[in-house]
């Protein structure tokens, strides 16, 4: 991690990475002050950047599922807003993230293809929460996930994943056109910068913890 982005990580509680065998974190000694490990699922539609937010964050060689795509599917996978993606994802992606030394959040990316959707299930089993990644060019792809957290009643923050070149609007903006009730968190973002990442999950984590009784 270079420099800038370790003075950055300090101010969020974030540990730079240690040499793990050689300084190992004083929770992996202190056999008194176990870390706490949550599940967060990161979802949205295809292309969105949920890969690329958990390969942002993620402090361990991030778990990636991505498949090649081809010709074939070419008739439902609009590649309009994202012409360089190559490959998609089949079942998940998992990576890992400590805050303050005593928050583990382990990172679940959804595949966004409707056709990998029945994992969902499976994913969001044990969350405290969900991002629900957006792109403004595209925000009616966000539905489905909106929908699904709505009526499981997982805590959600939504995250608009903003791309090069798209037209940049404000955080009240994408809630009136989402019709996101006021109590959620909105925030525009940068699925690549990690910092930008780790803002959008902390929101989360600050978000679950006010609505999920104790
Ligand atoms: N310009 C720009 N490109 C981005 C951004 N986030 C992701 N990308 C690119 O957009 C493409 C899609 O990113 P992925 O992270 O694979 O998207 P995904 O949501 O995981 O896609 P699926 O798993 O196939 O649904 C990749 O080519 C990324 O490099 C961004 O914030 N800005
Ligand atoms: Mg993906």
């Amino acid at each position: 991690m270079d420099s800038v982005v370790s003075d950055a990580a300090a101010s969020f509680g974030v540990t730079p990475l240690p040499d793990e065998e050689e300084h190992p974190r004083s929770w992996q000694t202190d056999r008194t002050r176990a870390p706490v490990a949550t599940k967060i699922v990161v979802a949205g539609g295809f292309g969105v950047g949920k890969t690329t937010l958990v390969t942002a964050v993620s402090e361990i060689t991030p778990l990636q599922t991505e498949a090649l795509m081809t010709e074939a599917s070419e008739e439902t996978d609009d590649l309009t807003d994202t012409p360089r993606k190559s490959t998609t994802t089949v079942a998940m992606d998992f990576g890992r993230l400590t805050l303050d030394d005593d928050l583990v959040l382990y990172l679940f990316g959804t595949p966004g293809q409707q056709r990998f959707w029945f994992m969902w299930d499976d994913l969001v089993r044990g969350a405290i929460g969900a991002v629900v990644l957006a792109d403004t060019r595209r925000l009616k792809d966000c539905f489905p996930a909106l929908d699904y957290f709505e009526s499981c009643g997982l805590p959600y923050v939504v995250a608009v994943n903003h791309f090069d070149g798209s037209e940049r609007f404000e955080p009240e903006d994408v809630r009136e056109a989402l019709t996101i009730p006021a109590h959620i968190p909105v925030m525009i973002m940068d699925a690549r910068r990690r910092i930008s990442a780790i803002e959008t999950l902390l929101s989360l984590v600050g978000h679950a913890l006010d609505v999920t009784p104790e």
